[in-house]
């Protein structure tokens, strides 16, 4: 999996994963052919693809997205692929450094789309309905992946696998509808809390960035740039888990900002966006 053609940088992601959108976004609007200018790597996250050993040697979170550039050096997060994709850009497009804040915010821990998504539900209704779709499967391929490889594990990831089995063992059983009462009630609340934090940081923080950050349509101006794949990566997962704006003004109990709204079209309508198939 990890022998690569070092004439290319090597980029590891999956077409599904909410974060790998911001690089594959990226590739596409800065000219990058992605066939001929990259070692391609995809990762089946629902099989476990990303707790192989060998991907482990490499990044040693066992996340997407990644890269290995020309030097070897591995780019471990989504911040470090998006920006050595945007400094090497064929277009040389020059962004200024802008608004790092902003891409703090979409990566913090409190509105995680993958939380949003496989993660929490928020009532018995919406857990079930998960548990039979996309996110049980994930739980589900992820544990197989892990037993196996922990059976065989270099003693070096012997804890990774330990820690990882605990963690998603716990979404197993929920999904599974083994957990009792008193568990089902714990995780609904968290399941409101994220969709209350998502609530106030699309009706909050992203409104006033996109006011007063901006240089035009997008964050970079009237191109996207940075800043903007990182927001769209986020934004369309968190619309995609809640089943829609409507579904995400229900979850959060807020209308959807116009402003947010609208910047959601401005990414919508472009090709790179419906080429990608972007969710
Ligand atoms: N903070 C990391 C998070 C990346 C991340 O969470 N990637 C997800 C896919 S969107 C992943 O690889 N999940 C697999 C796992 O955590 O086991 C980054 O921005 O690179």
């Amino acid at each position: 999996m990890t022998s690569t053609d070092s004439a290319k940088p090597a980029f590891y992601f999956f077409e599904g994963s909410a974060w790998s959108t911001a690089p594959r976004l990226a590739i596409e609007e800065l000219g990058y052919d992605l066939k001929k200018d990259l070692d391609l790597h995809s990762l089946p996250l629902g099989e476990g693809a990303n707790f192989d050993p060998s991907y482990l040697k490499l990044a040693k979170e066992g996340t997407v997205p990644a890269l290995v550039d020309l030097q070897g050096e591995v780019l471990d997060s989504t911040f470090k692929v998006v920006k050595y994709l945007v400094a090497n850009s064929p277009k040389r497009i020059t962004l200024e450094p802008s608004s790092p804040n902003v891409i703090e915010a979409v990566h913090s821990d409190q509105i995680d789309p993958n939380d949003a998504l496989l993660g929490y539900a928020v009532d018995d209704e919406s857990r079930k309905a998960k548990g039979s779709d996309l996110p049980g499967q994930f739980w589900n391929g992820r544990q197989q992946a892990l037993e196996k490889y922990a059976k065989s594990s270099p003693p070096e990831f012997k804890n990774f696998y330990e820690e990882k089995i605990k963690y998603n063992s716990y979404f197993v059983k929920i999904y599974s509808g083994e957990a009792s009462d008193e568990e089902l009630k714990e995780y609904y609340a968290k399941g409101k809390k994220l969709w209350s934090n998502i609530g106030s940081f699309l009706s909050g923080d992203l409104v006033k960035f996109l006011q007063n950050d901006r240089k035009g349509t997008f964050f970079a101006g009237n191109t996207p740039g940075e800043v903007d794949f990182h927001v769209i990566a986020w934004l369309a997962r968190i619309i995609t888990s809640g089943g829609g704006v409507e579904g995400v003004e229900k979850l959060t109990g807020k209308p959807l900002d116009k402003s947010v709204k609208g910047y959601y079209e401005s990414w919508t309508s472009r090709e790179s966006f419906k080429k990608l198939e972007i969710v």
